[in-house]
């Protein structure tokens, strides 16, 4: 019998979510990196597992908001919440529990859907610390269900999944067997852009860069693909360091982006970037609405 659900990944900043989503879909649709706040759309990717089919929504991490940007996130993460029949509350096995699961676990709570608890990254956890840290969260939440997982190794990910397909409803699916995710590949391309940026610059930078994509051409057998990104950045300073002494930076992270977008669109092409300043972007309502 088909069985279908929508299952929201929700949780601190940098908990793995985006490494999950990742894992599971067998493909790089989600970019990730080892600093907060880097998923800033809902994205959905499928999976099977058997007769059930999966579409699990990942979402960005759960923070208290500091600009308009920051607000619409968060009402991301409600309405990908709102929208799923089970909700996974990813944990970081490696963290003290602190204000910020308290608040996660508070929200959650409100929507009144399923709720597993996956600790994540147990690779980094030692074998004999394990029962008290599980003991703990578990005193803490009294979730439904805990799973100690970690996205990394691959540990206990079936587990999750055939837990999760034990949860959802019988009823047919809502996308192609083949499908992997709604994003489109512009989406992907920028997003991959964004990862490179997040990735080589530091502190306020990486909060204050969008990425769009202003000229996309994607080829054929004949013709290489040719994308123009504009990057935006809120001041002088952010441009000055994306682009590098001697445009040395801007060049490192289009190497980087036009290697992965090799991978992804399964060909050679040629990628330009132009750095921008608009002031504020992150409080102008129309910009992101643009995005
Ligand atoms: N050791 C270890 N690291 C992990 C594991 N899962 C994720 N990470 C790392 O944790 C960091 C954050 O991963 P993301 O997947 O970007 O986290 P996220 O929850 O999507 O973060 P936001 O999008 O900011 O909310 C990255 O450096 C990952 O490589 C794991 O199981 N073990
Ligand atoms: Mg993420």
């Amino acid at each position: 019998m088909k069985k279908f659900g929508l299952v929201a990944l929700a949780g601190r900043p940098n908990a793995g979510k985006s490494t999950f989503l990742n894992r599971v879909v067998g493909e790089k649709i989600a970019i990730v990196s080892d600093r907060p706040q880097t998923t800033r759309n809902r994205i959905l990717g499928i999976t099977m597992q058997g007769e059930t089919q999966i579409g699990f929504l990942d979402l960005p991490g759960i923070h208290k908001p500091a600009h308009k940007l920051n607000s619409r996130m968060m009402g991301m993460v409600h309405q990908g919440v709102e929208e799923a029949d089970v909700v996974i509350h990813f944990a970081d096995a490696t963290q003290p529990i602190g204000k910020g699961d308290r608040f996660v676990a508070e929200l959650l709570k409100e929507k009144n859907i399923p709720v597993i608890l996956a600790l994540n990254k147990i690779d980094l956890i030692n074998k004999n610390r394990m029962i008290g840290i599980l003991d703990a969260w578990f005193q803490a939440f009294q979730p439904q269900e805990l799973v100690p997982i970690s996205c990394l190794e691959g540990t206990n990910i079936d587990r999750l999944m055939e837990l999760l397909s034990r949860m959802l409803p019988e009823q047919p699916w809502r996308f192609g067997e083949d499908e992997l995710t709604d994003q489109s590949i512009r989406f992907i391309a920028q997003e991959l852009i964004r990862e490179k940026i997040v990735r080589y610059t530091d502190e306020e930078v990486p909060h204050a860069t969008a990425v769009t994509i202003t000229q996309f051409n994607e080829g054929n057998e004949e013709e290489p693909w040719f994308i123009e990104a504009t990057i935006w950045v809120e001041k002088k300073t952010q441009r000055m360091i994306l682009l590098g002494a001697n445009g040395s930076m801007i060049s490192k992270i289009r190497t980087g982006a036009k290697r992965n977008l090799k991978q992804f669109l399964g060909r050679a092409g040629e990628l330009e970037l132009l750095v921008k300043v608009r002031e504020h972007w992150r409080e102008d309502k129309a910009f992101l609405e643009s995005l």
